[in-house]
């Protein structure tokens, strides 16, 4: 039978609001496993429960996350893809530190989908319960909770939990397929060893598929395996796909060469990198303004690194404000455009915004540059505009839409197919017929041009004797900026407009 398309959804909220016995009370399963999270009655780690519902079309997984303050980064890693959110109240406590910061870190993760839980509810009256329910609903006005059920329940005498199930039904059945840039993408939020079965890596697919068999590349360590075997839901399966749950089986890797944040991914199609750009928006309730050269911690995929901001346009960025960044990493992780992540200060140690990369391998920046602040808004655009500054940063190297595709993090197909409009648009130069799908921004190939007929030029005026000009002198220059087969296509131009004879 084929798998059934898993609805993932991330528990948020407080600790001890109720989270842990709300997943146990609907599914029968326990979330908390280790023998420390049932000696100290609280999570550490995050659980993963599957609900079982015949009857439904699709398959809820449910990633319990902790609510103590110190285990902020592994409810980041919990909830950095989950389709998802049950934002967790206890009734008799109501909002409390950590309801405002796991709210924070699902919305600056950009969840759009979830209900409230009201928990604990046998231990309020009717009145508490509308009074908390009036609070709720300003805490989440203008947020992708806000109109969204919110449903007094209790774990102890079964309340609500009827209600939470069709809810949760509704909500997988609107949950929406990511984008599928087809190459396959898991960032490992769980490592373990299987008695007599080896190494297991877990994770949501985040794109493309993965088979038993594959080779496989562990970000951004470069360590390289063969996938042993795919289990989806405790069941081994030949492969599995965008959007699931799996655990994969990798052959000859230690569990001390691997950790949560690293990612799974096809061979060589990520770049590690310690350089990230994106627009950053700090929340509106900081208590201070983000400066430049603040240190964060950084929280994305499943990763969490140390890394220094630059802000690109202005020496701060006020409360509620967004503005371009460079994030300067201490140690590499790897990205793509698009990923969503969440910055974090020391002291004190609080969320202070989050937002989306825009370009996961960046050049660094000069500062208060138009012309970086320019290509940034363009590769935030859409994807004609964001491959069009593609093109043109690859300079003189031409760039073939597979790889323009990978930069980009976004299809090929869509790629390929911005990149014909722009080639019909002239702003695109094929390079060579043998290679059909590599181009050349228009404005590089113009200055390449140009600066390969001025070379002509100045070597006849520095050598008013000579009648020729040795290819090889013309080359050597030239290959400082661009390649052979642009050089070629370029004389041939030149010749036949006349301007050179060869
Ligand atoms: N009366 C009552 N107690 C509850 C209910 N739900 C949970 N509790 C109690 O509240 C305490 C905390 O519950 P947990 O489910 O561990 O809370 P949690 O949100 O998972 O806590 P962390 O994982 O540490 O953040 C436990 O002692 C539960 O027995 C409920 O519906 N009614
Ligand atoms: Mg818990």
């Amino acid at each position: 039978m084929p798998e059934k398309e898993h609805v993932i959804v991330g528990t948020a909220g407080h600790i001890d609001h109720g989270k842990s016995a709300l997943v146990k009370a609907l599914t029968g399963i326990d979330p908390d496993t280790l023998p420390e999270e049932k000696a100290r009655g609280m999570t550490i780690e995050l659980g993963f429960v599957f609900l079982d519902d015949p009857g439904y079309e699709k398959q809820i997984v449910f990633i319990d996350v902790p609510g103590h303050e110190r285990f902020i980064k592994t409810m980041a890693a919990g909830a950095s893809h989950v389709d998802a959110a049950l934002l967790v109240i206890a009734a008799d406590e109501g909002i409390s530190v950590q309801t405002r910061e796991h709210f924070d870190i699902l919305r600056l993760l950009g969840v759009e989908l979830g209900a409230v839980a009201l928990t604990k509810s046998d231990l309020v009256d009717a009145t508490r319960l509308a009074e908390l329910r009036g609070a709720v609903g300003s805490f989440v006005r203008g947020s992708f909770l806000d109109g969204a059920p919110v449903i007094p329940v209790s774990s102890v005498t079964g309340e609500g939990l009827d209600e939470i199930r069709a809810v949760l039904r509704g909500l997988g059945r609107r949950a929406v397929r990511r984008p599928d840039n087809g190459i396959f993408r898991m960032p490992i939020d769980r490592v373990f060893t299987i008695q007599g079965f080896g190494t297991v890596v877990a994770g949501t697919v985040l794109g493309g598929a993965v088979r038993a068999g594959d080779e496989v590349e562990v970000f951004p360590d470069g360590l390289r395996s063969r996938v042993r075997g795919v289990q989806v839901h405790s069941e081994r399966k030949d492969a599995s796909a965008i959007g699931q749950r799996t655990a994969l089986n990798l052959q000859d890797l230690k569990k001390e060469e691997l950790r949560r944040g690293q990612v799974a991914g096809a061979v060589g199609s990520l770049v590690p990198t310690v350089r990230l750009d994106a627009r950053l928006d700090v929340l509106p309730s900081v208590e201070r303004e983000v400066k430049h050269r603040d240190r964060v911690r950084l929280h994305v995929g499943t990763d969490e690194v140390m890394a220094r901001l630059a802000v690109l346009e202005g020496q701060t960025v006020g409360p509620g404000a967004s503005a371009l960044v460079q994030l300067i990493l201490e140690s590499p992780t790897v990205a793509l455009p698009g990923d969503r992540f969440v910055i974090r200060t020391f002291s004190p140690l609080v969320t202070i915004g989050g937002g989306q990369v825009l370009d996961a391998s960046p050049e660094r920046h000069k500062r208060f540059s138009g012309e970086v602040v320019e290509g940034m808004r363009r590769l935030a655009g859409g994807t004609r505009e964001a491959a069009e500054e593609a093109f043109v940063q690859a300079a003189g190297k031409p760039l073939d839409v597979n790889q323009a595709a990978l930069k980009l993090g976004r299809s090929e197909a869509e790629v390929s197919a911005a990149a014909d409009e722009l080639l019909d648009a002239g702003r695109l130069v094929r390079v060579s017929a043998k290679a059909p799908g590599n181009y050349l921004h228009r404005s590089v190939y113009d200055r390449l041009k140009k600066e390969a007929e001025a070379a002509v030029r100045e070597y006849f005026e520095r050598n008013p004797g000579r009648p020729l000009m040795p290819y090889a002198d013309l080359r050597a220059g030239f290959l400082k900026r661009g390649d052979a087969r642009t050089l070629k296509l370029i004389l041939d131009e030149l010749c036949a407009e006349g301007i050179l004879t060869r």
